[in-house]
């Protein structure tokens, strides 16, 4: 079994509804108990000209194998009426595996450790609330260094719901 860590993403169809939701259907995932979901963080979109983004990080322990999860992702990713329709456009959600235990993941359909973790702060901070600041990525930095690295700025953090 493995500690996996999963991005969700929302700017459609009222954002933290469908993270919400997100986090029930990883519940139920088969061979998975969800351990926790941070709290929910909205900051603008990298890219210009689109809805603000909310974000979560969930935590996972599961024996599913990278690809199934992905999969598996994929599927809920499609019920809350994901549309594929631009590769960096406005989606009703989006779930990235961010980290799966300490493996290193690189095939063609999921690169892990995610490439953008270290400088997107949308994943850091939620990451944080549930992770144990030691957490050591691949390359050898913690958690804590890469929060370091990394400001505060442009998130807010909802209350909770
Ligand atoms: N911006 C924010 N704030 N949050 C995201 O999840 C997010 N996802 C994306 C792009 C469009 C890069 N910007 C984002 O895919």
């Amino acid at each position: 079994m493995e500690r996996i860590y999963i991005g969700m993403g929302s700017n459609l169809a009222d954002p933290a509804e469908q993270l919400r939701s997100a986090a029930l259907a990883l519940a139920r995932l088969p061979q998975t108990e969800l351990v926790g979901v941070s709290g929910f963080y909205q900051s603008d979109s990298l890219l210009p000209g689109q809805p603000r983004y909310t974000n979560a990080v969930a935590a996972l322990d599961s024996h599913l194998a990278p690809l199934e999860l992905l999969d598996a992702l994929q599927a809920i990713e499609n019920g809350q009426g994901r549309q594929r329709l631009e590769r960096w456009g406005p989606r009703t959600l989006d779930l990235d595996i961010v980290l799966f235990g300490d493996r290193l993941i690189d095939e063609p359909r999921l690169k892990v450790p995610h490439y953008h973790l270290q400088e997107r702060a949308f994943v850091l901070y939620p990451l944080a609330e549930l992770a144990p600041a030691d957490l050591r990525l691949a390359d050898g930095r913690t958690l804590t260094e890469l929060l370091a690295a990394c400001p505060f700025v442009g998130l807010e953090r909802l209350p909770a719901a």
